[in-house]
């Protein structure tokens, strides 16, 4: 029989287990659970002294690493999260997608008055930019989907919905506003390189319709609930002067009798962006390129200032194209987007 390797003999007796192995998460029931730890220690040092320093806890391979911050060096903590990757399978990665809020190619802010915006050069002063996105992918280079798994924070994101909000209250956004903001979406992915990222604007339908006293934040503000369609503002844009607004979401809703909610104009946009690098990138939703098509000092007589997603108001025509929707029929038409852009 062979000796024992050097890196088992602490393990031959489980009253010699240092405490370490309580925080990695070993199962009692584990018939070599010092085997098993000990192999996967093993196997990760060896890793380690192999393999450059990598972000995020995973190499280019997607192979755990131990330098999580790459700093060249390997604490007992970054060890800890390395070893219990390794016995997890390393099967995800965190991925933060990064948002701004612009208009042309200034920030948005409450507050600020943005000139030559629109057909015919006007001015904006806005007082709302919110919105919800969903559904969120991301793109291999071979054209693959991966799904973005997002954290479930209590706050911004539930279930695979996430909410931005660029606004914090200062006036003229005071009216309807919260002092938060958000900017970034997180999750978990597999690692991998990714080129692309594709999500939808606007609330899943089962979100959408669901019982509002149910809901969960970023589903429980009263600002971005549309009750006269049963559901929620997908975007919310006011402006100070309230000339125009730009409220999207699902119209021709109907409650059947069984309470089943059914919408004839889904108003769901899809966004499809290219050239995306998730360690890098930042995705601009550009309120200027959004009513780039539009006069925003006429306003169709009898609609809403702007558009409300209403079917008779030709106001929304240039900008459901621009939200990648068509307006016919409220399907997703990605082609025509120009809203979301990565810089
Ligand atoms: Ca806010
Ligand atoms: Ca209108």
């Amino acid at each position: 029989m062979s000796a024992r390797p050097p890196y088992l003999k602490s393990c031959t007796k489980r009253s010699t287990v240092p405490p370490i192995s309580q925080t990695l998460s070993m199962q009692p029931s584990s018939p070599l659970p010092c085997t098993r730890l000990a192999l996967s220690i093993a196997a990760f040092i060896l890793c380690v002294a192999t393999r450059a320093p990598a972000a995020g806890g995973f190499d280019a391979n997607g192979q755990c690493v131990g330098d999580k911050n790459g700093d060249g060096q390997v604490t007992v903590d970054e060890l800890i999260v390395a070893v219990n990757n390794a016995l997890d399978g390393c099967q995800l990665t965190p991925v933060t997608l990064q948002f701004r809020g612009m208009v042309g190619d200034q920030p948005f802010t409450c507050g600020s008055i943005y000139h030559n915006i629109g057909t015919t050069n006007g001015d904006l002063v806005p007082s709302d930019f919110r919105l919800y996105l969903h559904n969120f992918r991301l793109v291999t280079a071979e054209g693959k989907e991966v799904p973005l798994t997002l954290d479930q924070d209590g706050l911004w994101q539930y279930s695979n919905l996430a909410m931005l909000d660029f606004e914090n209250k200062v006036q003229p956004c005071n009216a309807e506003g919260t002092t938060l903001t958000n900017t970034v979406v997180h999750g978990m992915a597999p690692p991998g390189t990714y080129t692309g990222v594709r999500f939808l604007l606007g609330v899943p339908f089962d979100l959408d319709h669901q019982n509002s006293a149910a809901a969960q934040s970023p589903l429980t503000l009263s600002a971005m609930f549309w009750s006269w369609q049963e559901g929620y503002k997908f975007l919310r844009i006011d402006t100070a002067f309230d000339n125009l607004r730009v409220h999207l979401g699902s119209t021709g809703c109907q409650t059947g009798s069984g309470g089943a909610v059914t919408c004839t104009r889904p108003n769901v946009g899809a966004v499809n962006l290219d050239h995306f690098d998730p360690a890098t990138s930042v995705i601009d939703v550009d309120m200027a390129a959004l009513l780039s098509d539009s006069d925003i000092n006429t306003n169709q007589p009898n609609t809403a200032p702007g558009c409300q997603s209403d079917a008779d108001d030709q106001d929304c025509v240039p900008i459901f194209k621009n939200l990648g929707i068509n307006f016919s029929d409220g399907s997703p038409n990605p082609t025509s987007q120009k809203f979301f852009r990565v810089e």
